[in-house]
């Protein structure tokens, strides 16, 4: 069986059943005058990562291997967004407030787009979801099941909740999870290294951590 070289220990990769799951690389978290930033965070971090991420999205693509993008983001009508979530704390806009770049966190205003170095191409899925794991409320258990997908690589923002949450949803159901550590981030480092930690804590309790290099000379080789 083929490994990743990864921690807690060597990932048995089985490329036909390999997907790269991109999440929520978007403008609204990454820009200033987006949701992220509406909460009060210093959103200079998430651009960093985009290099490593364009990099693992075009090895999965050279590959032939699939990638799914993941979006959050509400319906214009906002009947998807529960009223504890718009209602939340105290941001300086809300989610479906106007704000600089159109409405917070709206399907299809600008600022909830994917950042375009690492926009989706022809044929790759996107999953628009309403809360922070993309199982809830959205279609990717069937396209997963559809493409004969049993194991995701991760990536994307932010590390200890959309990710996070993600990777618990999807460990659940039953895929084996690999986080690729420098193509993810939070608005606090501490908190990245502690989701990075708690993963693969307790024999990958969660699922695993590996680095981009590790993961793409895999790939390389499907
Ligand atoms: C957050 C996300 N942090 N994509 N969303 O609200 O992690």
């Amino acid at each position: 069986m083929a490994e990743i070289k990864a921690e807690p220990f060597a990932f048995p990769v089985r490329h036909d059943q390999l997907a790269l799951i991109v999440i929520d690389m978007q403008r609204d978290f990454a820009e200033p005058g987006g949701f992220g930033a509406s909460l009060g965070n210093d959103v200079s971090r998430i651009g960093r990562i985009v290099p490593d991420v364009k990099r693992l999205i075009q090895g999965f693509r050279n590959a032939g291997l699939p990638v799914i993008h993941t979006m959050e983001c509400h319906r214009a009508d906002l009947s998807d967004l529960p009223p504890s979530k718009r209602d939340r704390g105290n941001p300086m806009l809300r989610i479906g407030d106007d704000g600089p770049m159109g409405r917070i966190l709206i399907a299809g205003e600008p600022g909830t787009a994917i950042l375009p170095e690492l926009a989706p191409i022809d044929g790759e899925e996107v999953i628009e979801k309403p809360g922070k794991g993309a199982f809830y409320a959205t279609g990717l258990g069937d396209v997963l099941q559809r493409k004969g997908i049993r194991q995701l690589v991760f990536a994307g923002v932010t590390t200890e909740v959309c990710v996070q949450t993600t990777m618990r949803e999807a460990n659940d159901r039953g895929y084996e999870c690999l986080l690729a550590e420098e193509a993810t981030e939070s608005y606090f480092p501490e908190f990245k290294a502690a989701a990075i930690a708690m993963i693969r804590a307790q024999g990958a309790i969660v699922g695993w951590t590996a680095h981009v290099d590790d993961i793409l000379e895999s790939i390389a080789h499907a």
